[in-house]
């Protein structure tokens, strides 16, 4: 690591505030140059470890930066991971305040639920799908604290990978029986819609993004936990949205899940 402790608070909190006020920031890297990896993990879970001590909950976790369009959008090449807390749920067809948010974007996601836990390194797509109680559609809102939605890794790992949000609705299936490649997403924007694709967008079956969260957590003697909802990551790029559109998003076998932004 090349921050300090100090550092690594400073920037969390920063950061957080930016979150929480609503603000936009420049990204981190442009004072901290030679930050790490582990730094902005580091970053990352200070922020988390201040949310804890204010009494909001773990109630998920994410890969981000999972398919070609996403990555082809932001610029990127690696797929990378963080957490949802409790007040970042939002009810099926509930409203979403903009004013809580700096420049919002939806994304369409396959969320699983586990029922048993996962642990890397080594874990593969087989070991997701047996270990996946059931799958369901989620609108992941996404919210980058930087100026211009535009930043690099590091930067966008302290930041907690831009989480802001989340809906989950339509049907819970079980995987059995579905192949989760060649799931239909359609993304409608005030009944219009916006973006389209498959499953196999991400990482080329959504099952890998699961994998490589558990190997990233294995890799620090971690594990994805029985019973943690995971989002694997938008499967076409992010879509802006603002102050009066209604997002649904529908997947084929998976049902639709909603949300209205005000
Ligand atoms: O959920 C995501 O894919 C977000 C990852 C971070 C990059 C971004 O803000 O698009
Ligand atoms: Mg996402």
């Amino acid at each position: 690591m090349k921050l300090n402790q100090q550092t690594i608070e400073q920037l969390a909190e920063h950061l957080e505030n930016a979150e929480l006020q609503a603000f936009e920031v420049v990204k981190i890297t442009e004072a901290h140059p030679d930050m790490d990896w582990d730094d902005a993990y580091a970053i990352q879970a200070e922020i988390l470890r201040r949310k804890l001590a204010r009494g909001n909950r773990v109630v998920g976790l994410k890969a981000g930066l999972t398919s070609r369009g996403k990555m082809k959008q932001m610029g990127v090449e690696t797929p990378v991971f963080g957490w949802l807390v409790d007040y970042f749920s939002v009810p099926d067809g509930g409203e979403i305040k903009t004013s809580e948010l700096i420049h919002p974007k939806v994304e369409p996601e396959i969320v699983f639920v586990t029922k048993r836990a996962l642990k890397g390194p080594g874990c593969h797509i087989g070991a997701v799908l047996a270990a996946t109680d059931f799958v369901m559609p989620g609108i992941e809102i996404i919210d980058s604290r930087y100026k211009d939605f535009k930043f690099d890794l590091k930067s966008v790992i302290a930041d907690n990978c831009s989480s802001t949000r989340f809906v989950l609705g339509g049907q819970a299936a079980p995987v059995a029986g579905l192949d989760l490649r060649t799931l239909g997403v359609v993304l409608e924007k005030n009944g219009e819609p916006v973006a389209v694709g498959a499953g196999a967008a991400v990482l080329g079956h959504p099952a890998a993004a699961i994998a490589a969260l558990a190997n990233h957590l294995g890799a620090r003697g971690e594990e994805i936990p029985a019973g943690t909802m995971i989002l694997s990551g938008g499967v076409t790029e992010a879509v802006a949205v603002q102050a009066g559109d209604s997002v649904n998003l529908r997947i084929q076998s998976l049902g639709s899940v909603s949300t209205r932004f005000i």
